[in-house]
């Protein structure tokens, strides 16, 4: 079944476990290597409640934890049955905001009942944070509105590509007093440089693909019919390259922003790479042996 105007039935699976989500879809490439997320609420402007967030965690920590997916699409299904309108997606649903955060349906239709009882969330940062440290290229696709939350979405993604026809802009974060005071501004600004940061944020005005591609925050503005498939080609030639080179150069361009725990996060990596030496295999057999370590085959290098 066709979930998207633009969506290539040919090219995807359902994910495994996405069959019952409600608020997005979740497929995998035909080869395994590719994964497709999609905010799938078009008659809201693909904006998010906290289920919807649930579900995208879920999908998004699949792909990050499947070996095979080396590249993940977030997108928008669209258009909207009742106006015709294209989303990426319109940030929290203004409907169901509470004072401690965005609200759980409390009553039995909704998607999931047993939450009824929970607080308010903000929960979106946790995916921000996902999409950030996930050792793999994210691309936001973005068919139409990207507003609000959905805005700072494409602003954490590594990549973003835009439809000419349809991408929209809009930062409204001070327009509803609902404000991304990381990623969102700041990391926005590292992008485009302070100025454009603050206009976009401080006059909430909306702005164009080809607006959004000359302030250097999308990659690529491309035919709305096109949108996918040229998602998909970039998709094939990241996929083309050394998966620990991509790993290793993401959290490169990330640790510079991201203090301590961008370190911790390069660390990591450095420590996964050092365990395939013979020199660390030493140190674990040593230790395993009882026995003094023999470093002596290993240079101090210059
Ligand atoms: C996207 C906009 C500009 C599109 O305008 P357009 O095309 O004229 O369509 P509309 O007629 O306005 O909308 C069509 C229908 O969709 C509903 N709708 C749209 N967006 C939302 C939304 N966010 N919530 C609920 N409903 C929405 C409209 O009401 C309309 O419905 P009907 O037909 O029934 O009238 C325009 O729609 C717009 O400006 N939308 C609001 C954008 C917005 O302000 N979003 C919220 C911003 N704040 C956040 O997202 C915060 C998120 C968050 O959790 C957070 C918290 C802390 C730190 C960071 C974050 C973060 O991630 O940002």
């Amino acid at each position: 079944m066709s979930v998207s105007d633009i969506f290539d039935e040919a090219e995807w699976a359902v994910a495994p476990g996405a069959e019952d989500f409600t608020d997005i879809t979740s497929h995998i490439s035909r080869d395994g290597r590719i994964a497709r997320i999609a905010f799938d609420r078009p008659e809201v402007r693909n904006a998010f409640r906290p289920h919807t967030v649930d579900e995208l965690y879920r999908a998004l920590d699949d792909a990050r934890q499947n070996p095979r997916i080396g590249v993940v699409l977030l997108t928008g299904n669209g258009p909207s049955a009742k106006d015709g309108g294209w989303a990426f997606c319109s940030g929290g649903d203004q409907r169901i905001r509470g004072r401690d955060g965005y609200q759980y349906a409390t009553d039995a239709t909704s998607a999931d009942p047993t939450r009824a009882a929970r607080t308010g969330r903000l929960h979106i940062l946790e995916v921000q944070r996902l999409i950030r440290f996930m050792p793999k290229v994210v691309i936001a696709v973005i068919p139409g509105w990207a507003a609000g939350g959905g805005h700072s979405l494409h602003v954490v993604c590594d990549l973003s590509i835009a439809s000419r026809e349809h991408g929209r802009f809009k930062q409204t974060d001070a327009d509803v007093g609902s404000f991304d005071a990381g990623y969102g501004s700041a990391y926005m600004a590292r992008q485009t440089g302070q100025k454009i940061a603050r206009e976009v944020f401080f006059l909430a005005e909306e702005y164009s693909a080809d607006r959004a591609y000359e302030m250097g925050a999308v990659n690529r503005v491309v035919p709305h019919a096109e949108l996918e498939h040229e998602a998909i080609a970039m998709a094939r030639t990241i996929l083309t390259k050394s998966p620990t080179a991509i790993r290793m150069l993401k959290f490169a361009f990330n640790a510079v922003d991201d203090g301590l725990v961008g370190q911790q996060v390069f660390a990591g990596e450095a420590t996964r790479l050092a365990y395939g030496t013979d020199e660390a295999v030493e140190g674990r057999d040593s230790f395993l042996g009882k026995r003094e370590p023999d470093w002596s085959p290993y240079p101090w290098h210059y």
